[in-house]
């Protein structure tokens, strides 16, 4: 016999989670934009704080090699809720963070109603989900899926510093890294809440979405060898200029996203000319293309196409061209019948059950390996987000919180 529906106070669960992101949000590594990368002190700030509030939500909590919080409750296979604490640089105060939030929100009312579920649960604050530290992304997911890739180790940030030199700074044993891995058989699902980043729900004028996919991604790091040479001396046609090179590949990456048909974007968020000063024409250029696309065939055929104009462009111009692949994903479906179950939850708390795509990857392209995963959008204002401005209002939060309790109250693995 199911139980009934706990009580719930909407809007109290919204100001709740309003406030506790406003304690993480002022965890920061600059006092004038929000900055948290990954195996900082300020990770460490972060990551003391969510596993005192998981306590308090009368969660058993640990801390895996990868420094991801966990707090669990019950036995059995677990539903996994989650989300990742670590930040875009001058992020806003919802992206990952909300996620966290909202489950620990949930599972305090359940368990202060005395009504948690009969099987077990697990909250993760991943920290490595944004690639803003080191240029990988969903590490610290994929060890808990145990999927973790030994090479990522070496890859070093900007101060050149090895991501194992971080987790021995940060305190953890990078040989301890299998032990986050959950066998399969542990989990029985995983879901996260998370704005949306996007404009379709306040499109819609819908406070919760339940996602299809998450599309897929390519992640490239392109360097441009020219000659550094005097700005002032070198006529025009004998130069070499890496900058001028790379900027016209920059725009060969913008005509193809906008070309393409169903929502292929493509984006250069990154570029370093070296050696960087007013009067040399640029010898080197660094820059990142990120390019994403619901289907994985054109995603490719984008990424092949830039590839070979680029070579065009780098010959016209004797320049060279060296172009890495940095991250590659594919287009992630979400568990039908799990977003069927947050339909339903999403329809308890009197809200439409909109369903859509996820522009924007997410630790579940990493957990759909161990267990089926599902995932609930909350309205953000504009769509807009990686931007200080964004913003979920404490009514929606509480909505999301709510549907994400009812979810648990009805969930069927
Ligand atoms: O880039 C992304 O899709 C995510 O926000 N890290
Ligand atoms: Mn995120
Ligand atoms: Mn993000």
């Amino acid at each position: 016999m199911q139980p009934p529906p706990i009580a719930l106070n909407f809007a109290d669960l919204g100001r709740r989670a309003e406030a506790m992101l406003e304690e993480l949000a002022a965890i920061s590594a600059e006092p004038d934009r929000l900055m948290r990368l990954f195996l900082t002190p300020e990770h460490r700030r972060a990551a003391d704080l969510v596993a005192l509030w998981m306590r308090e939500a009368g969660l058993e909590v640990f801390e895996d090699a990868l420094g991801n919080v966990r707090g669990r409750i019950g036995e059995g296979p677990r539903l996994l809720v989650g989300s990742h604490i670590e930040t875009v640089i001058d992020a806003g105060r919802y992206d990952g963070t909300f996620g966290v939030v909202a489950a620990i929100l949930a599972l305090d009312e359940l368990r202060r109603a005395q009504a948690l579920p009969k099987f077990g649960i697990e909250l993760i604050a991943f920290g490595d989900e944004e690639a803003s530290r080191f240029p990988t992304t969903l590490s610290t997911s994929a060890a808990v899926a145990g999927n973790f890739e030994e090479k990522t180790l070496a890859l070093a940030d900007a101060g050149g510093v090895t991501y194992a030199e971080a987790l021995r700074a940060y305190g953890k044993d990078p040989v301890r890294i299998a032990d986050a891995a959950l066998k399969s058989g542990e989990a029985s699902a995983y879901v996260e809440l998370h704005i949306e980043q996007g404009p379709v729900l306040e499109a819609e004028n819908q406070p919760l979405g339940i996602v299809t996919a998450m599309v897929g991604q390519t992640r490239l790091r392109i360097e441009v060898t020219g000659e550094a040479s005097h700005a002032g001396t070198v006529p025009m046609d004998q130069r070499r200029d890496a900058l001028a090179g790379a900027a016209e590949m920059t725009l060969l990456a913008e005509r193809i996203g906008r070309e393409a048909k169903g929502g292929l974007v493509a984006t250069v968020g990154s570029i370093e000319a070296k050696p960087g000063a007013v009067n040399i024409v640029p010898g080197i250029v660094r820059f990142t293309l990120d390019l994403r696309a619901a289907e994985d065939a054109q995603r490719k055929a984008a990424i092949e196409r830039f590839t070979r104009e680029a070579q065009t462009i780098a010959e016209r111009r004797r320049l060279e061209v060296a172009i890495a692949l940095t991250h590659e994903i594919a287009t992630t479906p979400c568990d039908q019948r799990l977003q069927d179950q947050l339909a339903a939850a999403v329809a308890a708390v009197g809200a439409k059950p909109v369903r859509l795509p996820s522009g924007a990857g997410h630790d579940g392209m990493s957990m759909v390996k161990l267990c089926p995963i599902a995932m609930l959008f909350v309205r953000c204002r504009g769509g807009v987000s990686h931007n200080p401005a964004e913003y979920a209002s404490p009514a929606d939060m509480g909505l999301a919180i709510a549907a994400l309790v009812r979810f648990i109250e009805n969930f069927r693995p």
